[in-house]
Parts: C-alpha cells; structure tokens; sequence
C-alpha cells in the first residue's frame, strides 16, 4: 500500500490531520493500534478553545458540538470559602471556551471519517517506523495476523505518550524536558447536575479540587491525591465527601451526589520532545508534549499542532519546497512551551505540595489574593485559558 502521509495513532491529533489533509487534498493512511471503540471511549478533556471548536466547524463536524456544546464565557476560582469569578469573554474582547466531552469529538471525527471514506486501520499492531531520514519512508505493522508494509512521504506520530514515533528519533537528537508531580487527580463521572453552570477550580488545605461537566445532567469531578492512592481506596462517598469540603462553604452544600460511572487516577507531568521533527517524521500532540490537566490544555495542544502540520504540509506539496517544513518544530514549540507555561503555573497556584512549608503556603495565598483583586492579573490568566492565537 502506498499514501502520501502515515499517520500513526487515531486519537484527537491523528484523525484532526487526517481530516485536514484531506481538506487539503493530501492522502493519508491512520494506522492505529487500538480498537476504534476502545479510543473513543477514553474519559479525557472536557474543554475545547475557540480555535479548536472552529477547527471542529471548518472541517464540517461541529454540528452536533454546536448543539450539544456548552459555551463558557468564564471560569471560577474556589479560595477561602468564597467563589470568584474570571470572566473571559470581558478580559479578552469576547473570548469564550466550549465545553465539549473528548469522547464525542472523538464520536464526530470518526463518523465523519466513515462518511468521507478515509482510510483508518484499527488494530494495526507492532508497527515499525522505517528510513524516516530518507526521502522513502515506510511503515511496517501487524494486521489480522498479516505484516504488512506501507510506503510514504511523510510520516506523522500522533501516537500519544507512549508510542512509537518519539522514540524512532535517534538520542543524540532529541532533547526532553520533563517535571513529575508529587500527586495525581482522581476523576469521577456521574450522571447528575453539575453544581455550577461553570467550572470550580478550587484551592483548598486538604489539595485541589475541580467541578466540571459533561452536560446539563453529566458531572466530572476531580480531586487532588495521593500517588499511591488507588481507585479502590476512594468509595463514592469518600469522593463526594472530599469534593464538597474541597470546594468550600459557598458551593460544597449544593453538589448533587450520585452514583459515579467512570472513576480513575491519572498522574500529572509536563514534558516536551524537541525538536518535533526528524527526517521525514513528524511529531504531533501528545507524542511530543504533555501538560497537567489543570489548564485544559491537552486536546487543544494536539489541535493546533495539526493545524500547523497540515499547513507546512500543504505548503510544500503546492510549492515543493521545504520551507514551511523546516520551520514546523520551531513554530508549534513556540505556542507548545508558553502552553506548558500556563498549566504548570495554574497547577502550581491551586494544588497543594507536600513538601512545602509554611513560605511556600503563604506566597500561594499572596498570588491568589493578588489575582483576585486585579484586573490586569486575571486578563492573564484569561488570555492564557481560552488559548493563545497560532503565530505565523
Ligand atoms: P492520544 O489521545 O493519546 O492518542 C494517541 C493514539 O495513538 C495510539 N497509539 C498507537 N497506534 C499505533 N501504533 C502504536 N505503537 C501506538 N501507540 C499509541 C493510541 O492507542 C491512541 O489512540 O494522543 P493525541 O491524539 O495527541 O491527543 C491528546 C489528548 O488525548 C490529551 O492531550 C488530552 O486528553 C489531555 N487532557 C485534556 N486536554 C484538554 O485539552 N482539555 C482537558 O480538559 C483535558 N483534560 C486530559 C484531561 C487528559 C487526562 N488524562 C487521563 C491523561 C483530563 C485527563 C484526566
Ligand atoms: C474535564 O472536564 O475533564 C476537565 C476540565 C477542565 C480541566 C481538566 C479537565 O482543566
């Protein structure tokens, strides 16, 4: 088999580039590993920027998002007992952020996909990246028990954290940066009304606590805790408990408990590959780069990493040359680190550490107090959530 672009993984970057080559009458193959409903069902983001909610409407998949999709125009902040507001849209000139679970993006992409009858290869196993410093590369992989070969162009690894396109770069080549927190969020879904028609990131004594949604009738939640916590560790109620004590006296006597249906811990981390491009591969989204959930930044980072891709890629099949190719890494890691930036600092401003002593609590306190009491503080934080424009 033969296609212009590989593309390896079929999560939000893979099958975002898939579309976008498409729309730009480039071919690809997605080879993905795992089974479609496996990928699909992942309970992950549950907040799309401006730019990814128009990237959704420009690839003729955002109907069932404009319907369905909440559309924030502020966020809130739980500190000392009391709610404060930031509004985004009056910070930013009108800015807003949808809420919009992973899940049914995913649910779009691949409906969308089937109609268009583009090609995406679940269950591709063992896939191996091959002469990816030349101008032929190709991709070996495993399917319904059968090695199979597919030449290319171009390669693009949008295979997650784990995958296998990082680490095809030689080690002299790659530089990674990385920070491991000392504590990971428990999230839970249930299927009752969220307690507020916005989010809470609230910062509390016992950790971190975050109220979200899916919908109207679909709350997530999550709480800071302990790495070695497991998920039997925390009973609903423990959960419910700990979320309304977290979210403080103005909000925590109103969350509506339930039954939870999805319940998990996930570790936080910052990383970031540089550069994201070696030879004929190129890296997108999770692959080359991971943030702390804390500034609902992931999903939005692997979307504007493909709009860049599918625009050097476009470039160069008009034009031949190598321009806008070379410049990909530099460019998406300019947006990528200021990104990284704004999650590691939102974490570091909510989340409680365990090795801080009483300086470290108090500066805490001194910067939340500061953002709530200026305008010019919280436009930052503002500008920094609905996402930074793609610079040329
Ligand atoms: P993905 O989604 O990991 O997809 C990669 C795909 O590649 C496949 N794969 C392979 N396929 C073939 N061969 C191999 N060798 C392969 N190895 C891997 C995998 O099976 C998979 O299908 O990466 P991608 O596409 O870059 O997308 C990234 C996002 O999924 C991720 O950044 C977000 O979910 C992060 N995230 C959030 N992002 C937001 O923008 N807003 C949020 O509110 C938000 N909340 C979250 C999050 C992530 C979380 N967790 C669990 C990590 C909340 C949580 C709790
Ligand atoms: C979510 O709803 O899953 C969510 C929302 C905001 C975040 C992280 C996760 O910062």
């Amino acid at each position: 088999m033969r296609t212009q672009v590989a593309i390896i993984g079929a999560g939000p970057a893979g099958l975002l580039l898939a579309h976008l080559l498409n729309k730009a009458g480039i071919a690809s193959v997605v080879l993905e590993q795992r089974s479609r409903d496996y990928v699909a069902g992942r309970v992950r983001a549950g907040v799309l920027e401006q730019v990814t909610a128009d990237l959704l409407v420009s690839l003729g998949i955002g109907e069932r998002m404009r319907n369905e999709g909440l559309v924030h125009t502020g966020t809130n902040i739980a500190w000392g007992d009391r709610l404060h507001r930031i509004d985004f849209s009056a910070l930013t000139g009108g800015s807003t952020v949808v809420v919009y679970g992973q899940s049914e993006v995913m649910a779009d992409l691949n409906a969308s996909a089937d109609e268009m009858g583009l090609p995406v290869i679940f269950g591709a196993e063992q896939v191996q990246l091959h002469d990816l410093d030349t101008a032929r590369p190709y991709v070996e992989y495993d399917f319904e028990g059968v090695r199979r070969r597919l030449d290319c162009e171009f390669v693009a690894g949008c295979d997650g954290f784990h995958g296998v396109a990082r680490a095809s770069i030689p080690a002299s080549v790659l530089k990674t940066y990385e920070k491991v927190y000392p504590f990971g969020w428990l999230g839970v879904l249930a299927e009752v009304p969220p307690v507020n028609h916005e989010l809470i990131y609230a910062r509390h004594d016992r950790g971190f606590a975050l109220a979200s949604m899916r919908s109207k009738t679909r709350s997530r939640y999550y709480i800071q805790c302990d790495l070695s916590d497991r998920v039997e560790d925390w009973s609903d109620d423990r959960v419910w408990d700990e979320v309304c004590v977290r979210l403080g006296d103005d909000v925590g006597p109103s969350v509506v408990r339930g039954p939870s249906f999805e319940k998990s811990i996930a570790p936080l981390r910052s990383f970031v590959a540089e550069p994201m491009r070696w030879g004929r591969l190129f890296l997108a989204g999770d692959a080359a780069h991971i943030v702390p959930p804390t500034g609902a930044k992931g999903l939005n980072l692997a979307a504007t990493d493909v709009i860049m891709l599918s625009q050097a890629l476009a470039d160069h099949y008009a034009t031949r040359s190598e321009r806008a190719l070379d410049r990909y890494s530099d460019r998406a890691l300019a947006r990528v680190w200021k990104a990284e930036r704004f999650s590691w600092w939102f974490t570091m401003l909510t989340h409680r550490f365990p090795e801080d002593g009483g300086f470290e609590h108090r500066i805490q306190s001194a910067e939340l107090d500061y953002i709530l009491s200026s305008e010019a503080a919280q436009r930052v934080l503002a500008e920094n959530y609905v996402g930074l424009p793609i610079a040329d």
